[in-house]
């Protein structure tokens, strides 16, 4: 396999002005007639054009309408070498044969339950055609499809309709033309029969665009909430960035199929349905919350991504970092902004800093890859939205803004690098961060320690910074970077503190708000290896609030005390931190308990550590959305990363442990929160609804943890009258953590009840994958026979395979099998699709931190993995840079 690297770009030597595609949809074979008017770059001496293609049939090639001679064309698995091209602009015509029925990849063409559709991100579209498949290629794509008209009523491209009509032999065809210019991987087609529900949005300048999601018939009833999500996000983006939408027809087709949960292709926006379908009974609080999210995302590409596109796919965060952080912002407007950050930090610490300590780590902008696919990694995308996350912090949202609107007046229509969007932020905001644009270079998590100290006769508070990044693959040396470090100073109420002046080094600065308030919070800027901030006119000794909403994606390290975070837990008015404070107690809770254990000495949960949860769970006055964060114990992923040799054993028996102990201290009120917190009939997923109902749910697993028939029969009885599926699935989860003959019951009986949808049969795959149920391996080797599954599925796949690695005690099983397990699926997915078979290799990176029989273990089936004849490059990729 061939590795990529940024520092070996190159500009194109030939543009592609025009691009005419003609498919002629069929069950056998599809023809692909592709005319490019072509125009070469390089003025002196007729070079070769080389263009990607795989999978494809060579039909005909033709320039200027004449037909090149077989001597000019050098056809290889991987391109099309066409020789002694003019020097001056011409016509290209290829034509080619594809099988879109044969193809389970899921990139390029295929078919997806009858219907025909498209994935070209990152490099399908060169499975479609012979192109130069890259994004710095833009061209006006116009595309006529043909088909049968019965099988394939509905015919759909980028951009507008602008003439259809019928064929004979009971064929139709359709020609949509795109006006605005794009690379291939934005291109899309969908043929097949579908419904649409059909809504419009008025724009800030007046224009209507209409609105289209399409789905089976029977599905269109389950796409009201992703209607109402887009016509929110459109809204939105004209409100906060100014940005209107700029075509006068936005589709979106949903098709069970997908190996990402969606695609923003111009205009036409194809979606995993997970993504779109949701019913108050097939759909959970999450589900709906992740609908609106991804909805949101694929719209703001739009602008973010398409209108302003990547030069190279090492740029790759310079659209999704950005859309990332996009959709978060626009989450959090429309729910709750304290609890979206919680719950995307989680996502950030438990998976992105997982992955920056092992041996996948890479930069927000990788040097090198083997398969593009393998990097639409949580570093790109969630450290990528932390990174423009940053640049707010620093400029301010006024200036995060003036960033914005430089960066398409100076853009627009362009094909960019992540270095011009940093200088649209600095120019616009005339400041320079010189180490900030490290962020992009440099993998790995920095570690952040603070020591503070209180001068009562200066009346001064220093808080001494260090800095380190730590060693990544390929990087043994790092430089210190800019991490603004968000500060708030607590006085002995547990109120904040007004602000006046900090002065690091010999420099003094001043804090005044614009509007005359006074500042509770001030940023300041860590750029070197050692550095310390005095904060000065500080009237008694105070409380630190450090890193505050998380302001830079790093592992904090500091002196504070148990007594400080137990306060900071009952006061920081930063939400964010007043969680932490609980999440820093929790972990050090568990890192003691599992020394305990691991010396067979008896387990306690000290007093403070309960009462600090049942003050938080009590407190009428806090956003119960909140409060279930704030209930929740550290993941014991993020316990282990924290372990010089991970346990998951006794990590599992701990947490076990803890929650037990939780639940039997605070039995009153845990019940009191079931109890008073019913869902209504009319089932509601904004947060006013979904808050008390998270809540609810909670609790109730926390009492159903404790095993007693009471209890149980409280769950049993949410589980059966039930009026919605997230209280259905949230009883069903709490019951099924206990062996035993209910826990069977209610599995069989849920399964009788859904077996008919497939997107809520995926919940009760994933819900017995990940379960920690002793021998739970042999179960999931079962479930891989169950009509429910289907390994050409991705969903199927990410329910079963994904949510099983996500069971530590499972997965790392010591005596091997779930390791065997997931390489077992590997290896038969990969002949059918590798992008996906890729992904299900990911867990096993980090088989180094276990104790040496789990390594063994671990690097055997890796190794199984790499000796394996005909893997894939995605595979291969993934697998031998874990064995490094
Ligand atoms: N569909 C993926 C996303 O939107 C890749 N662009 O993130
Ligand atoms: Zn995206």
């Amino acid at each position: 396999p061939k590795e990529i690297f940024l520092k070996d770009y190159k500009a194109p030597s030939f543009a592609f002005e025009t691009l005419n595609l003609k498919f002629q949809l069929g069950e056998e074979h599809t023809v692909v007639t592709s005319s490019i008017h072509v125009i070469p770059k390089t003025t002196g001496g007729k070079s070769p054009l080389v263009l990607d293609g795989e999978n494809l049939k060579l039909v005909s090639v033709k320039i200027n309408g004449q037909k090149l001679g077989d001597d000019k064309i050098t056809v290889s698995a991987r391109h099309l070498t066409l020789a002694s091209m003019p020097s001056t602009p011409f016509d290209l015509e290829i034509v080619t044969e594809i099988e879109p029925q044969n193809n389970t990849s899921l990139e390029g063409l295929y078919k997806s339950s009858g219907n025909f559709c498209t994935q070209c991100e990152a490099e399908g579209f060169r499975k479609i055609t012979y192109y130069q498949d890259r994004p710095d290629v833009m061209s006006k794509f116009t595309t006529r499809i043909e088909a049968d008209q019965k099988l394939y009523p509905v015919l759909l491209s980028n951009g507008n309709l602008v003439d259809q009509g019928k064929l004979t032999d009971g064929k139709h065809y359709a020609v949509w033309e795109d006006p605005f210019r794009k690379p291939c991987y934005l291109f899309a087609l969908v043929a097949g029969q579908l419904l649409s529900r059909d809504d419009t949005f008025t724009t800030c300048s007046g224009r209507q665009v209409l609105l289209r999601i399409w789905t089976p018939a029977e599905d269109v009833p389950k796409t009201e909430y992703a209607m109402e999500s887009l016509k929110a996000a459109m809204k939105w983006d004209e409100e906060v960035f100014g940005l209107e939408y700029d075509l006068d027809l936005f589709n979106i087709v949903a098709v069970p199929d997908f190996n990402m949960g969606a695609m923003e292709n111009k205009s036409l926006n194809i979606f995993n349905s997970k993504l779109v379908l949701a019913s108050p009974q097939t759909a959970t609080d999450a589900d709906f919350a992740a609908i609106e999210g991804v909805i949101g995302h694929e719209y703001f590409h739009n602008w973010t991504g398409n209108r302003v596109t990547c030069r190279d796919w090492f740029q790759l965060s310079l659209k999704e970092g950005l859309t990332v952080f996009r959709d978060q912002e626009f989450s959090s407007d429309m729910g709750s902004r304290g609890v979206k950050r919680i719950a995307d930090v989680c996502r950030l610490r438990i998976s992105q800093f997982s992955q920056d300590a092992g041996p996948m780590a890479h930069p927000v902008r990788p040097h090198s890859y083997i398969k593009m696919d393998n990097f639409y990694t949580v570093t790109v995308y969630e450290k990528g939205a932390e990174v423009v996350r940053m640049y707010q912090t620093l400029l301010g949202k006024a200036g995060f803004r003036k960033g914005m609107d430089l960066y398409f007046k100076r853009h627009d229509g362009q094909a960019v690098t992540c270095e011009e969007f940093l200088a649209a932020m600095f120019d616009a905001n005339q400041t320079k961060f010189p180490t900030f644009p490290l962020w992009y270079s440099q993998a790995g998590t920095p570690v952040l320690t603070a020591t503070t100290s209180y001068n009562a006769e200066a009346q001064t508070f220093t808080i001494k910074c260090r800095q380190e990044v730590p060693q990544t693959p390929g990087q043994p040396e790092k430089e210190p970077m800019l991490l603004p470090l968000a500060v708030g100073l607590l006085d002995s109420k547990g109120h904040d503190m007004s602000l006046s002046s900090v002065k690091e080094g010999a420099s003094l600065h001043n804090f005044s708000n614009p509007d005359g308030s006074s500042v509770t919070t001030a940023v300041l800027r860590v750029d070197k290896a050692e550095q310390e901030f005095t904060f000065l006119d500080v009237k008694e000794k105070p409380v630190a609030s450090l890193l505050r909403n998380f302001s830079a994606p790093v592992r904090l390290v500091s002196d504070i005390s148990d007594k400080d975070l137990f306060f900071l837990l009952a006061h920081d008015s930063d939400q964010f931190n007043r969680w932490e404070a609980g999440q820093t107690l929790g972990r050090k809770l568990m890192l003691n308990l599992v020394t305990l254990q691991q010396k067979g000495e008896k387990l306690r949960v000290d007093d403070a550590f309960i009462e600090g949860l049942r003050s938080i769970l009590i407190d009428s006055s806090l956003d119960k959305e909140f409060v279930a964060k704030a209930l929740t114990l550290p993941g014991e992923s993020e316990v282990a990363d924290l372990m010089p040799i991970a346990d998951p054993d006794a990590i599992h028996e701990v947490r076990r442990f803890i929650i037990k102990q939780i639940a039997s201290n605070l039995r009153q009120e845990l019940l009191k929160a079931v109890k008073t917190n019913p869902s209504a009939e009319l089932y509601d997923p904004t947060h006013k609804h979904r808050a008390p109902r998270s809540l609810k749910n909670s609790a109730l697993a926390y009492l159903v943890s404790l095993d007693e028939p009471a209890l149980t029969d409280l769950a049993l009885h949410q589980y059966k009258t039930a009026s919605n599926l997230t209280d259905k699935v949230a009883a069903l989860a709490a019951l099924s953590q206990n062996p035993g003959e209910t826990r069977s019951d209610v599995l069989a009986n849920f399964y009788d009840q859904y077996k008919g949808d497939n997107l809520v049969t995926n919940k009760w795959l994933a819900l017995q994958a990940m379960s920690d149920i002793p021998g739970n391996v042999e179960q999931v080797r079962k479930l891989l026979e169950h009509p429910a599954f289907d390994i050409r599925n991705p969903n199927k796949v990410y329910s079963l395979i994904g949510a099983f690695c996500s069971s530590a005690v499972n997965f790392h099983a010591k005596d091997g099998s779930g390791y065997a397990l997931v390489a077992d699926v590997v290896l038969q997915l990969d002949k059918l699709n590798p992008q996906v078979a890729a992904r299900m290799v990911s867990p096993f990176s980090r088989w180094r931190r276990f104790d040496e029989g789990r390594q063994a273990a671990a690097k055997a089936q890796l190794e199984r993995i790499t000796s394996t004849n005909g893997l894939s490059d995605n595979v291969y990729e993934i697998a031998s840079k874990s064995l490094v």
